[in-house]
């Protein structure tokens, strides 16, 4: 039976009154304890007519003959910890009938408080429960929590507050394993270098059912102590916490050096094994610094929003990454918009150029990558670090965008002023680069700690268009009305070089096909060599355009009498566009 909040409460008041009066045939009476013990009846009929209903409610378990007030039920009552058990519970009318209306019950326990243990329903984790026709289920995991626990169920009405609860013991967990969990930093600088030089290693204690096994002694140890690695002072012992975790600290020394951590727990000997903890300078250098983009040439002459993806890969001395999160800076002074930065993750990030107004006249676009780092030195006597003894040749001016493509800095083009003096610096004759007098005393710090390093990259912004250039090679090459004769004697071959261009001086977009060949006629008596097909690629991107070195050679029997003619033929097809085609005369005569 349906009944409002609102009008319970005014039934369970005109009851009141009638109790009071001592009227009516029958006295209601109300559980206002924790003990549902109460049988209470229908409420009589007032003087002033009109029949009124007060529900008294039982918490327990089962219904009719079965039910137990005042207890919850259980699939199991011992537990390991991390399985679970079902817990149900049930609301009943004073006859122990199971209600229909839907009630609201807390669920808890002082595991659940300490979060040593879970109450879910349906896969979340739920504080309360609702009943479906006078029953709710829920189910209880303990994460941690070992001995007795008792959970309590609350319901609470307008006139009544309920309680049951059941008492459940769980038992110490086996431990099974030592997890690694986490590293705040996988790779740390060698020490007395100014970079990263602590990481905290996390790993967790876990019984059969994965649950956390709390309050046991762990000890730490490391795969190696070359170069002073070392856990710090106090963090070579732990014990597990309320999530069964344990903390130890690992400090960088001054070698280059991969490492573990392990964890043993002290009672088991079981073990855990960190991941690979890298230690290196971090410091990316000159000549380990790379740039490279995707889709070049970009066939972005005429066209704006054409994406470029520009990639670069960084790294130091020993080829190990730079720490994550390394800035590394671009520009395109010259045209279209790049992102102004990305940050190296596992030693590489990208960044996007897009084409856009203004245009350079050659349409060619120079863009510069350049980040913090060192000079590159060659390493002589093996010892990690720059000393009298080795050799250094790549001293670095401040880094520049060559747009005229003279291979020299000129005046007018962009350059990073590294020491914002506003001119463009040469090289100060010295190594530049970290100190590493921390690692070896031997080495040299008299240079700058870091410069920028620089990649310049060039983009090319090409049409879909074929002109032809130049025709080298052939005998007599004779232009007219835009064909050109070979004469190509019979038993005897013709070499030379056609070379085509987008119109504008510069290589075909990328994806771009083409394809030489000779007329189906003539195939006998004339063949054609050299590269007949292909597409181009990333590579093309000299100015100039394509060389196509060709080779026509004439049948050593002809079995013609006079003089033939026949074509050679070049078909280029553009990424979504129309196909061009050319074509040239080839005379080959009969010998005389
Ligand atoms: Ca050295
Ligand atoms: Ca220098
Ligand atoms: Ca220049
Ligand atoms: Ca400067």
């Amino acid at each position: 039976m349906e009944t409002s909040g609102l009008l319970k409460a005014i039934a369970v008041a005109a009851s009141l009154a009638l109790a009071a009066c001592g009227g009516g045939g029958g006295s209601p009476k109300f559980n206002t304890g924790g003990d549902s013990g109460g049988t209470g009846s229908t409420g009589g009929t007032g003087g002033t007519g009109g029949t009124v209903t007060v529900q008294v409610l039982k918490l327990g378990n089962g219904t009719g003959s079965g039910f137990t007030s005042g207890a919850l039920a259980t699939t199991k009552s011992v537990l390991q910890s991390g399985s679970s058990a079902t817990i149900s519970l049930n609301v009943v009318d004073e006859n122990n009938a199971a209600v229909s209306e839907a009630y609201s019950v807390s669920v808890n326990s002082n595991c659940v408080g300490t979060g040593l243990a879970k109450i879910s329903k349906n896969g979340g984790d739920v504080s309360q429960v609702t009943t479906s026709n006078g029953l709710a289920t829920f189910s209880y995991t303990p994460q941690g929590c070992v001995g007795t626990d008792t959970i309590n169920a609350t319901l609470v009405t307008e006139t009544q507050s309920l309680s049951a609860e059941v008492t459940i013991t769980v038992e110490q967990d086996q431990v099974l394993a030592v997890e690694f969990v986490s590293i705040s930093k996988n790779q740390l600088s060698l020490r007395g270098i100014g970079g990263q030089e602590t990481a905290e290693v996390v790993f967790k204690l876990v019984g059969a059912q994965s649950a956390p096994i709390i309050g046991e002694d762990v000890t730490f140890s490391l795969s190696t102590t070359e170069g002073g690695i070392s856990l710090a002072p106090g963090t070579s012992t732990g014990v597990t916490d309320s999530e069964g975790k344990v903390t130890t600290v690992v400090q960088s020394g001054t070698t280059a050096t991969t490492l573990k951590v392990y964890a043993v727990h002290d009672a088991s000997q079981i073990q855990g094994s960190s991941s690979d903890i890298v230690i290196s300078t971090g410091v990316a250098v000159d000549n380990r610094f790379s740039i490279s983009y995707d889709t070049q040439p970009a066939n972005a002459y005429n066209t704006d929003g054409i994406a470029v993806s520009i990639n670069v890969i960084a790294a130091d001395q020993f080829g190990n990454s730079p720490p994550d999160g390394t800035q590394v800076r671009f520009v395109s002074p010259e045209a279209g918009k790049v992102d102004d930065a990305c940050s190296l993750i596992d030693g590489r990030c990208s960044v996007q150029w897009l084409s856009a107004s203004p245009r350079p006249a050659d349409m060619r676009v120079g863009l510069l990558a350049y980040m913090r780092g060192a000079e590159s030195f060659t390493d002589v006597n093996g010892n990690a670090v720059y000393d009298g003894a080795d050799t250094f040749t790549e001293d670095r001016a401040e880094p520049y965008v060559d747009a005229n493509e003279n291979g020299m800095y000129d005046l007018g083009e962009f350059y990073v002023d590294t020491n914002q003096d506003g001119d463009r610096d040469l090289g100060n004759n010295k190594w530049d680069g970290p100190c590493m007098q921390g690692v070896n005393a031997a080495a040299i710090c008299d240079g700058e700690s870091s410069i920028f390093i620089a990649r310049q990259l060039r983009i090319v912004m090409s049409r879909n268009d074929a002109c032809v250039v130049a025709i080298t090679g052939f005998p007599a090459p004779k232009p007219a009305g835009g064909s050109i004769d070979l004469t190509v004697a019979a038993d005897a071959a013709a070499s030379g070089v056609i070379t085509l261009d987008d119109c504008n001086g510069n290589p075909w977009p990328k994806g771009t096909t083409f394809k030489w060949e000779v007329n189906e006629a003539d195939t006998n008596i004339l063949a054609l060599y050299g590269l007949k097909a292909g597409t181009i690629s990333n590579a093309n991107l000299d100015n100039g355009g394509h060389d196509f070195a060709l080779q026509l050679a004439g049948n050593a029997s002809p079995s013609y009498t006079s003089s033939k003619q026949g074509t050679l033929k070049l078909t280029v097809s553009f990424p979504n566009s129309t196909n061009l085609e050319f074509e040239w005369r080839i005379i080959y005569p009969v010998e005389p």
